[in-house]
């Protein structure tokens, strides 16, 4: 007799997704997950239904109390099993069809860290003007620090679990994705971008679509930078 068990997740990828009041987000992407994709969704502190909305979808749920989008995203990486795991808003500015071209080159072993570039449809109403500035900008020092010929800093992204923690990332707010980039380019990881639409959210936003959320993530984004010498 056979005493191994069988995980049927082991061989997929979990996708993490951080939301915080993303009801309809979640409502609109679980069901396009593609196949191989099991969603983990830490709700961040919603109050509006987003965690039974994610559980009636079959998602895996992880509340994680503390607010920011890098506790959120630690907090399903460390609930994560799948050999790879990737990240995505929950706020359905990405699109799931799109998860298999950032994780597949991740799975066959060809890259170490896939970062969706985003390609927005509607770019006054998906991607405002100060956040493209802000992100072109992040590129630009991402290529005199670290060598890296990024067009830009996405939150869809995959990478191998294992390694991920490895890296033993510290920012719990927005900083969390470009530490991710930094640190990964330090170890050596193979970094590349592929094309993913960039959709108008559904809901609001709370980080580029606002000031106070605009200004917290240069804060947060400067820090990092300005703890490595430049
Ligand atoms: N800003 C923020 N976003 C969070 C937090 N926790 C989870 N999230 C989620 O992180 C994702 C990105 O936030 P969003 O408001 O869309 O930022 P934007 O795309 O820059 O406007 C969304 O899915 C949020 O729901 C948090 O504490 N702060
Ligand atoms: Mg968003």
């Amino acid at each position: 007799m056979d005493n191994t068990q069988h995980d049927p997740w082991a061989e997929t990828v979990d996708v993490i997704l951080p939301a915080l009041n993303e009801a309809a987000g979640i409502r609109w992407l679980l069901p396009r997950l593609p196949e191989g994709h099991r969603a983990i969704v830490v709700d961040n502190g919603s109050t509006d239904g987003t965690d039974d909305i994610a559980e009636a979808g079959g998602a895996l749920v992880v509340h994680e109390p503390t607010r920011g989008f890098g506790a959120a995203c630690f907090a399903g990486l460390s609930a994560a099993t799948a050999p790879i795991v990737a990240f995505m808003d929950a706020d359905a500015s990405f699109d799931p069809v799109d998860l298999p071209r950032v994780t597949g080159p991740v799975a066959s072993g060809e890259v170490d860290l896939m970062l969706g570039a985003r390609s927005p449809l509607d770019r006054s109403t998906a991607w405002p003007a100060h956040a493209r500035l802000a992100n072109r900008f992040l590129a630009w020092e991402l290529r005199r620090r670290a060598g890296l010929t990024l067009t830009d800093l996405g939150p869809m992204r995959a990478a191998h679990r294992e390694h991920l923690l490895e890296l033993q990332l510290t920012d719990r707010r927005s900083g969390w994705p470009l530490e991710m980039v930094l640190r990964a380019a330090d170890a050596g990881w193979r970094i590349e971008e592929v094309p993913v639409q960039y959709l108008t959210r559904a809901g609001r936003s709370k980080v580029t679509g606002t000031l106070r959320g605009t200004l917290t993530a240069v804060a947060d984004m400067g820090r990092i930078l300005g703890e490595r010498d430049g």
